[in-house]
Order: C-alpha cells, then sequence, then structure tokens
C-alpha cells in the first residue's frame, strides 16, 4: 500500500519485502569490504549509529565536517560498488514515488543496535535537493520522527517495520527528523539489529 506522509513523502510499506534476503547479502558483501563504524560528529560525539557506505560516493564525518567523499577514510579505498539489488530497489521505490529517472550514486548503511537512536537533523550534505531520499528498513523495527522546516516543529511518529520503503522527495526532503532508541529485539534475517539503507544522489 502507498502511504503519503507529506507532499512528495510517501511510504510504500512492505516494498522491499520481496527482494530482502538479496538487499541482506548485498549489505554483507560491502561490510566485508567497508565495515562498519562509528563516526564521530564535528562535535566530538561517537554516533551511536554505526556506518558504511557503498557507490561511487560515501557519506563521512569526523572533526572537520560532513561530507561526501569518493573514498573510505579508514582504507583509503574507493566505497564498494553498489550491488545491481540495491540500485534496482531504489530506482523502483523512486518510481512508485513519483520519480523517473533517478540514479543514485551514494547508499549509506546505518546499523542500529537496541538503544541505539538518531537524533533530529537534516540531511543538506547533498549537491542538489531535487532528487529524493530513498530509505529502506530491514530488521527490526523503528519509531521514526518526521519533523518540519524548522527543528521546533511538532514531529509525527511512524513506526517503520521490515521491509518498509520511504521517498523522501518534494518539499519533505528537508524536514527535520531523526529515530526514537530501537528496542531489543530478534528478527529472523537481521538478529538484533535494524539496518537502514538511503539512496541518495549526492554528486
Ligand atoms: C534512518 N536515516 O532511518 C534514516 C532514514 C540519515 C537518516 O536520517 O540521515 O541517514 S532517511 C530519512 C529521511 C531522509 C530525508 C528526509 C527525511 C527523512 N525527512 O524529511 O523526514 O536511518
Ligand atoms: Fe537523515
Amino acid at each position: 500500500a502507498t502511504q503519503p506522509l507529506a507532499p512528495g513523502a510517501v511510504l510504500l510499506r512492505r516494498f522491499a519485502r520481496s527482494c530482502d534476503e538479496a538487499l541482506l547479502a548485498g549489505v554483507a558483501q560491502v561490510l566485508a569490504q567497508a565495515p562498519l563504524r562509528h563516526l564521530v560528529t564535528p562535535g566530538g560525539f561517537r554516533m551511536s549509529v554505526a556506518m558504511s557506505n557503498c557507490g561511487a560516493l560515501g557519506w563521512v564525518s569526523d572533526l572537520a565536517g560532513y561530507r561526501y567523499d569518493a573514498k573510505d577514510p579508514q582504507s583509503g579505498h574507493p566505497w564498494p560498488a553498489m550491488p545491481a539489488a540495491f540500485r534496482d530497489l531504489a530506482v523502483a521505490a523512486a518510481r512508485a514515488g513519483g520519480f523517473e529517472g533517478f540514479s543514485p550514486d551514494a547508499c549509506l548503511i546505518n546499523r542500529y543496535e537496541p538503544g541505539t537512536r538518531l537524533s533530529l537533523h537534516q540531511d543538506r550534505d547533498e549537491g542538489h535537493y531535487d532528487w529524493p531520499i530513498v530509505s529502506v528498513s530491514l530488521g527490526l523495527p523503528a519509531v521514526f520522527l518526521f519533523g518540519g522546516p524548522k527543528r521546533s516543529d511538532k514531529a509525527q511518529r511512524v513506526p517503520l517495520a521490515h521491509g518498509d520503503v520511504v521517498v523522501w522527495g518534494g518539499p519533505s526532503r528537508l524536514h527535520y527528523h531523526g529515530v526514537l532508541p530501537v528496542k531489543e529485539g530478534v528478527h529472523a534475517l537481521t538478529g538484533g539489529c535494524r539496518i537502514n539503507l538511503t539512496f541518495r544522489k549526492a554528486g
């Protein structure tokens, strides 16, 4: 089912269910080359979400700031290629959300263990905001906080389950958002964690 969340933002419940095993095989393959790590924010805080990337560009953070980089700073090598199953799913979801011709060049892999949260923020490190961000939830469920254009705007709580995909385009592309602490649990495919894939056109 397709559910509008805001102008330009659609929730595609279970859209990634039929390819979940292929996506998780791709995650394992990417992480074997570019392991998950806890980045440090420019303010010096260690992020509780563990991250890695695939595709031409990867999102990184350190004391110097946030940016997209073609190389994994930990290895000095280019990020692993984006698996075909990732790209195909992201392109199909963007199309279902009304964005024909999406061509992501960056996929951020976020791993949430129980207790991990992502505080309210905006995604504004990409070169341009005319393409959507496609976000895929796998494994343990989470409550997503979907706010407005100002940090102080009241946030809706959107429960996201395994296989749910959100296409964030239009005005909501720059809305504040976050993830509440993930609860303990076990999922048949991911064990005790939530994996989120975010696809962007960053370059
Ligand atoms: C997550 N990740 O569940 C989310 C999914 C991130 C991040 O926020 O930056 O890695 S992406 C959710 C998103 C993206 C762009 C706009 C909006 C939400 N929004 O307007 O709410 O790990
Ligand atoms: Fe974000």
